[in-house]
């Protein structure tokens, strides 16, 4: 057999270049984004297959090309896992994209210019939660809940009084950088009492509730968004998963209102997710991301960091950096020179605008991925400390270093032979 990796080296040098480039970042770089993580080998085989030739706009069974019978067996095999994993009623696998997800789910029960209410996106939303640069607070009438300054906790007496007030067809639960649990019932109760339909987008920690560690809001929940590549560690893209009274609806908005074909060899590679997901290893690897984020976050509440809200129940957390005198933005640089990646955050009432920040938001679901558990915590706790208290250039490269030793001793793509394709060990 041709090797794939020597194909697209002779094909197209330039990319080949740029993916080894790639791949020897995440192998020797700290990951820290929350929302990223390193799909398995068998995940990025799905991806790179034959099935990326084929178009079945449709649904399995009921497609508007001929040719579909292996891919409507691959897509109903993606559904039937993601059914079985959230115990969900129905669900959709085609979503390209959180964004598209949670645009379909929007559109399957709202018309334009209704009212949607999220959490606002300094507080830890998302952009497509009402944020009047996105599709969201475009096409709906954006309103907003928020956390408590002095907790950094939802405050759902605060939702409640603005569910009352703008009366929303949506209630949206979720966000992109709140670090503790939702409580869905309280927010469905809410949604119930102003006759608004409760979406929660659980893109974050998808994977923790596939992994049955922390609450599903799919009991509470008319509709659950998600993607697949952050905590749920598959390839890139969406899913919807929702009450059986919404399906068809969900499923008109996403083909043909708002997609073309799906992406058959993307939904493959979620069915391979899915099943990952199922395994008991997938439950340790869940419980151990958590471990390691409190872990961090303790580590560097210690060493003179505000952690929002005093902690996290989940994989991120949001670190204020003011009492040390630095920008999110300022600490993003820092630490980006140190090999060690995060992305500058606002904090709840951040002065700052969303370019500068006065805070971090740091996750562990692709260190975990990786092997490390809490020593290895208190070690990049270290790190990111003396980067940012010293700052000075031979700091950066000292510490850069050790992020390359540490990374050595987890390897991710485990033999040269395999870099290409990204083949991450196990
Ligand atoms: N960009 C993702 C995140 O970092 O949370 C959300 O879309």
């Amino acid at each position: 057999m041709i090797d794939r990796r020597a194909r697209l080296a002779q094909a197209d040098p330039a990319i080949y270049a740029l993916i080894q480039r790639e791949v020897e970042r995440q192998e020797h770089g700290l990951e820290l984004i929350a929302s990223e993580n390193f799909a398995t080998m068998a995940v990025m085989e799905a991806m790179g297959t034959a099935l990326t030739n084929k178009y079945a706009e449709g649904l399995p069974r009921k497609r508007y090309y001929g040719g579909c019978e292996v891919v409507d067996e691959v897509e109903q095999l993606a559904i039937d896992r993601a059914k079985a994993l959230f115990k969900a009623e129905h669900v959709n696998v085609q979503p390209h994209s959180g964004a598209q997800a949670n645009m379909a789910a929007y559109l399957a029960v709202a018309k334009l210019g209704d009212t949607l209410l999220g959490l606002a996106l300094p507080h830890g939303g998302h952009l497509t939660h009402g944020s009047p640069v996105n599709f969201s607070g475009m096409l709906f009438r954006p309103t907003a809940y928020g956390v408590r300054e002095d907790t950094g906790r939802i405050d759902y007496d605060q939702v409640r009084d603005v569910a009352r007030r703008e009366r929303p067809r949506i209630l949206v639960g979720g966000g992109s950088a709140y670090a503790r649990v939702i409580d869905f019932a309280a927010l469905r109760s809410v949604a119930d009492e102003v006759g608004a339909i409760f979406v929660v987008d659980m893109a974050h920690f998808a994977g923790l509730v596939a992994a049955g560690i922390h609450p599903s809001p799919v009991p509470h929940a008319q509709i659950v968004t998600t993607t697949t590549h952050k905590t749920l560690r598959g390839p890139r893209g969406g899913l919807i998963l929702c009450q059986e009274a919404y399906g068809k609806d969900v499923d008109k908005l996403v083909f043909p209102g708002i997609q073309g074909g799906p992406l058959e060899h993307v939904i493959a590679a979620k069915a391979v997710a899915l099943g990952e997901a199922m395994t008991p290893a997938f439950k340790q690897y869940a419980i151990q991301v958590v471990k390691n984020a409190q872990a961090l976050a303790a580590a560097l509440a210690e060493r003179g960091y505000a952690i929002v809200s005093g902690g996290t129940d989940t994989h991120l957390m949001l670190v204020d950096l003011r009492p040390k005198g630095l920008t999110g933005k300022d600490a993003q640089v820092l630490l980006d020179r140190a090999g060690i990646t995060v992305n500058k955050n606002t904090i709840p009432g951040d002065p700052q605008s969303p370019f500068v920040t006065s805070g971090i938001r740091i996750g562990t679901p692709a260190v975990t991925t990786r092997g490390f558990t809490e020593p290895e915590m208190e070690k990049v706790a270290d790190m990111i400390d003396t980067v940012l208290t010293k700052q000075d250039d031979a700091t950066l490269a000292r510490v850069k270093a050790e992020v390359r030793e540490l990374t050595g001793q987890f390897p991710l793509y485990a033999a040269p032979a395999r870099q290409a394709v990204g083949a991450r060990r196990g």
